[in-house]
């Protein structure tokens, strides 16, 4: 029986399957027992992965709007008439109002790795304006990293005693390599911490569970941080050494952020945030695994750069079993060595949507930190997590929109729904609407695709090869052999940046003919092809090293870390981590919602339309607790309508035991392929979400989340998921 190995990329974990073919040449998938870190990993979306893809909606060949944009009429067209005319309209566009008037948004986890080819294209075009959902997941974060010690690091959870997380519940369905490898370190002895307002899984199997409010991370890890200071359970020799600012952080944790006003705001009592900072500081090592919860608050930058501070207070950075900052993977080229960000000239950087607003994750920042990067990594845009130059979402689409500061006419959405993958959708609506050239890459009619000029059919995972290198994160390669070839017209990401570059002369740039010649050329200096390379290995890990910047610093502008961000300071933004209050609940939004808590069936906004996976989800549903849906004359199973200053959407009723009184959880992604119109203005968690400035973190500009005060009433309603 043939075997290959294969990552799954229906999820952005990157599980490392086994694919045995049977006799007419169809792949089972399992998990790989030989996976060093989550032996057996897999989940329900990997194992029906033909299900998912070879569905009668997948996209097969390119098509053409016609009549109106959004009106659902097209014209199926040929690859080179897609390409001749994108390229024409593209031209026109950037002749009439510039090259920064392209914006692309780019979901990187699904196409993984594109091999930096889409900002590649963007800088020898001239823009800047690269938009992406990792603004609001992990890209986000690696840029507040990169302020404290210049380096989004990960965790030893093969070594820790200790784990912290910060909402994040990976269970069997989600996440199931970050699951496995938690509950491994467990196994080993390893004390777990979660704070969470709901009783997660993750919370029913802690040692630690804080039930803190909702978006109020950031000031329950300044409580930690007084308590480590006050009690002097801190590394004195690190902080000594190798931070900067410690007296003004002890300063702004003593005067201002007591363990009484600590517990005020978090709704914690003093006692338990004690004994859970003492749990942390006193293991011999511990981890704060990065968490999407602090990513999506309005005081994200705080509560991330709180986190950091947490793991350089306590000697945990870089050391057996703490948070390990890997650095450039020696095994593959960087996606980021090859986007040529260098080719793009400062003036161009700087007119980056939100770079002089919330300057943290855009060309502002990295511009600063080329030379300790260079320093450290041998490298001026180490580009992790594709997170640390681009624009900030909310005014791109405003200028997208409204043409403020300048018109961005043109937009090319990569495996990502963008329509539906930021805050306030009716202004991206609105954006969308109001561009000369929308032009989308997908799988499926999503409703971003729905709203194009030309819907381009893309490859799946088993489709192509591919090399994961965990998005310059984690020091490993893993190899992802194709398994079928694309079905129909369908073609990889690389395929529509060389045939558009071929067009709009920049062919030089990408010489290689397909991804195979592409990978052979990240690997060269190892002296293997792609398919040597993958004969040999399912997955590379490099050595680790630990205590790296004994030799080199930190890749900051001092060197040190910085508990007391110069860059922050030179922006006039608050140098040290602070809590900022959210809008509260008043009469007429008596009650608070939160974006989240993923569902085991699909990934993100996907697989709606997978009957196999969506009969155990069929509606969209909020979750409350018994007290508020008697409150609120909700039935379980019933359906309410869910309102917030931005807007209004409805979604069936599940009255749940982990949830605390006046909270309303909405899941996120939510369409209806089945509808004629997509149902786009029905369930989608981006309609409540506003962005005005009280809702946007101020370092980021990315919208909040986990909080927005909501009201909720009982209605009458019905879906049609039966007509799948
Ligand atoms: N409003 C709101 N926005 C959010 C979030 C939220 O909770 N609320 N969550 C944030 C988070 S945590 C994340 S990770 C991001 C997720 O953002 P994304 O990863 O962009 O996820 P989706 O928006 O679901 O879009 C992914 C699209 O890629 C398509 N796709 C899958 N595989 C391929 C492929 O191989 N090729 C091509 N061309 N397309 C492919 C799928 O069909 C799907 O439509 O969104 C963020 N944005
Ligand atoms: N099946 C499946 N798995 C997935 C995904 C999917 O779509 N489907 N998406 C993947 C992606 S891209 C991501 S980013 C992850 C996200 O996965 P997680 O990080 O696990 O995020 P959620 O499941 O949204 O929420 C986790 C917990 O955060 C709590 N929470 C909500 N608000 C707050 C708050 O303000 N503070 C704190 N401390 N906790 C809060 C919720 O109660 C919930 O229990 O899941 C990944 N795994
Ligand atoms: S968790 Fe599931 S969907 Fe995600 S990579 Fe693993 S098998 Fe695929
Ligand atoms: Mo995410």
């Amino acid at each position: 029986m043939e075997r290959k190995h294969v990552n799954c990329a229906t999820c952005d974990i990157a599980c490392q399957l086994v694919a045995t073919r049977d006799g007419e040449g169809r792949y089972s998938l399992e998990g790989d027992y030989d996976n060093p870190l989550a032996p057996g990993a897999i989940c329900a979306k990997g194992k029906l992965a033909h299900e998912i893809f070879e569905h009668p909606n997948r996209l097969t060949q390119p098509l053409k709007r016609v009549g109106e944009r959004g009106g659902g009429q097209w014209e199926p067209i040929s690859w080179d008439q897609a390409m001749d005319e994108i390229a024409a309209k593209l031209s026109d566009v950037v002749n009439k109002y510039g090259p920064e008037s392209l914006v692309v948004s780019s979901g990187p986890w699904n196409c993984s790795t594109e091999s930096g080819m889409t900002r590649r294209f963007m800088n020898l075009l001239g823009t800047p304006n690269y938009i992406s959902p990792v603004a609001l997941c992990l890209g986000n974060t690696a840029a507040v990293h990169r302020l404290t010690y210049g380096w989004l690091p990960a965790p030893d959870y093969e070594h820790t005693e200790c784990i912290v997380l910060f909402g994040h519940n990976p269970h069997k369905q989600s996440w199931v390599m970050e699951y496995i490898r938690i509950r491994l370190a467990q196994e080993r002895g390893a004390k777990l911490i979660v704070l969470d307002p709901r009783q997660s899984q993750s919370a029913d199997r802690s040692d630690i569970h804080l039930p803190l409010r909702l978006g109020t991370d950031a000031a329950m890890c300044l409580g930690w941080i007084n308590v480590i200071i006050t009690e002097e359970l801190y590394d004195k020799a690190f902080v000594e050494k190798w931070t900067v600012g410690f007296e003004q952080l002890k300063e702004r944790v003593l005067n201002d952020y007591s363990l009484e006003k600590v517990a005020a705001i978090t709704g914690v009592d003093e006692d338990s945030i004690r004994q859970a900072a003492r749990m942390y500081a006193n293991a011999k090592s511990a981890v704060i695994p990065w968490s999407p919860i602090t990513d999506q608050q309005n005081s994200s930058t705080s509560a991330i750069r709180a986190q950091s501070i947490l793991r350089a207070l306590t000697g945990n950075l870089d050391v057996p079993g703490g948070d390990l900052l890997m650095g450039i993977n020696p095994d593959i080229v960087a996606e980021s060595a090859l986007e040529l960000h260098e080719q793009l000239p400062l003036e161009q950087k700087e007119k980056q949507f939100g770079f002089n607003e919330h300057p943290v994750f855009t060309y502002n920042a990295t511009e600063k930190l080329r030379k300790p990067s260079l320093r450290v990594w041998g490298t001026e845009y180490p580009n992790q997590v594709k997170g640390t130059c681009m624009a900030v979402p909310s005014p791109t689409f405003r200028a997208m929109a409204y043409g403020d500061p300048y018109p961005a006419k043109a937009f090319i959405s990569i495996a990502n729904n963008a329509l539906q993958g930021y805050a306030n959708q009716k202004l991206i609506h609105d954006a969308l609407m109001n561009q000369d050239l929308v032009v989308c890459h997908e799988l499926f009619m999503t409703p971003t695709a729905s709203l194009s000029d030309y819907v381009l059919p893309g490859d799946t995972w088993m489709e192509r090869p591919n090399l994961h290198d965990a998005f310059e994160w984690f020091s490993l390669v893993q190899s992802s052999q194709q398994l079928y070839e694309p079905v129909a017209e369908c073609k990889n990401i690389y395929f529509f940046w060389h045939e558009l570059a071929k067009r709009m002369g920049m062919e030089d740039y990408f010489p290689w003919k397909d991804l195979t010649e592409l990978y052979d050329y990240r690997l060269a200096h190892t002296g293997l092809t792609l398919e040597q390379f993958q004969g040999k290995y399912k997955i590379k890990i490099a050595e680790v090293k630990y205590y790296k910047y004994q030799e080199t610093g930190f890749a900051t502008p001092s060197g040190k870390v910085e508990l007391y961000s110069s860059m922050l300071d030179d922006w006039g933004l608050d140098p040290l981590p602070y809590h900022r209050n959210s809008p509260e609940p008043c009469q007429t939004y008596p009650l608070k919602m939160f974006v989240g808590v993923r569902e085991p069936q699909f990934f993100q906004s996907g697989q709606r339309h997978v009957k196999a996976l969506r009969k155990s989800n069929k509606n969209p549903k909020i979750f409350v607790s018994a007290n508020t849906a008697s409150n609120y004359a909700l039935v379980d199973q019933g359906w309410a309508k869910i309102e917030t200053i931005n807007g209004r959407i409805r979604m069936q009723v599940m009255i749940r035991e982990d949830m605390p009184d006046g909270l309303v959880r909405v899941p996120h992604g939510w369409w209806l392929p089945e509808h004629d119109d997509l149902g786009i203005w029905e369930h989608a968690d981006g309609i409540l979400a506003p962005d005005t400035e009280e809702y946007l973190d101020r370092e980021q500009g990315i919208p909040h989340l986990k909080g927005i005060p909501c009201r909720v009433s009982p209605i009458k309603s019905a879906t049609s998921w039966e007509a799948l």
